[in-house]
């Protein structure tokens, strides 16, 4: 079993010699096998120049987009190179660049995974977890964020629906390629709200979701924040407009399409053994 790790990079410069050797630590003390894949999005500092370097100590591959496409877009290359590479029984787990999340949660998310979810975030939300260093009008914005998110797409075992720190089952995701194609990840454009339309597409495929508790060090981050919270704020919009529980009108086509197609992807998609319930979605 090889562990992905995906990190989406813009300007990061600052925080990749500290990212990385934590990777590295980490996969290590959990006797894991693992290859970082790094898509720097057209960064205009040393980004790539600093990631290569550590190439010659651990397994890395580097993408490159020559010019800045956004998360959406960047995210989405990332996973279709992970699921190209690896195979079933991989797992895929996409963390921020910007050294604010643990990659000792590793363990913890490859382990919920292994007892039967299919996508398990990193939250804050579960007893033990936090964040530090959050300003108080971001913390605002994410609340006011979570709330919508979970009225508008209630999804069994997910609490903590903006954190991009999660493992995904590589079947998973191979299924949501097969399935959705160009469309997993539609709106490229729409800065972060690409975080809520994976999980949103994962659960109307029938992922199952869980949580591990996450402390978040907002603290160390070294680069500004990227949020831009208007075209984010356009995304959410569009994707409840589309995809919502209640009233998305994207949402029966899709599930008739996913009814009719899951019989043949899941045949081409081999299925490793698996036990049948996800411990947290029970919880949760
Ligand atoms: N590839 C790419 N990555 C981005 C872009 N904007 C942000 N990121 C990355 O997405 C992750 C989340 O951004 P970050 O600034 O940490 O957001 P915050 O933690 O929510 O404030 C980081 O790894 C960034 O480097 C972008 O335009 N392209
Ligand atoms: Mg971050």
């Amino acid at each position: 079993m090889t562990i992905f790790i995906l990190l989406p990079a813009y300007n990061e410069e600052d925080s990749i010699p500290a990212l990385l050797p934590r990777i590295r630590d980490s996969m290590r003390d959990g006797g894991f096998s693992y290859r970082i894949v790094l898509v720097d999005d057209g960064s205009m500092d040393e980004t790539a120049a600093r990631a290569e370097r550590f190439a010659r100590e651990m397994p890395i591959d580097i993408l490159r987009h020559s010019i800045n496409r956004g998360l959406g877009e960047t995210i989405r290359d990332g996973i279709e190179h992970c699921v190209r590479s690896g195979s079933p029984g991989d797992i895929v787990v996409r963390m921020d660049c910007d050294d604010s999340q643990d990659p000792s949660y590793v363990a913890a998310l490859v382990e919920k995974i292994e007892s039967g979810c299919d996508v398990v975030v990193t939250s804050r939300y579960q007893p033990g977890g936090g964040q530090s260093g959050v300003e108080g009008h971001r913390k605002l914005l994410s609340w006011g964020a979570g709330l919508y998110m979970k009225l508008l797409f209630p999804i069994r075992g997910l609490r903590d629906y903006s954190c991009g720190y999660r493992a995904y089952r590589w079947e998973t995701l191979k299924k949501a390629i097969d399935v959705y194609g160009n469309r997993f990840i539609e709106r490229k454009d729409l800065g972060f709200s690409c975080t809520l339309e994976k999980v949103v597409k994962l659960d109307l495929l029938g992922a199952r979701f869980g949580e591990v508790a996450h402390f978040l060090h907002y603290d160390r981050k070294k680069s500004a924040s990227k949020m831009a919270s208007m075209p984010t704020t356009w995304g959410y919009l569009l994707l409840a407009l589309k995809y919502s529980k209640w009233f998305g009108v994207r949402r029966r086509f899709w599930k008739r399409r996913i009814g009719e197609l899951t019989g043949a992807v899941s045949e081409q998609t081999t299925q490793t053994e698996r036990p049948a319930t996800c411990a947290a979605s029970q919880a949760a």
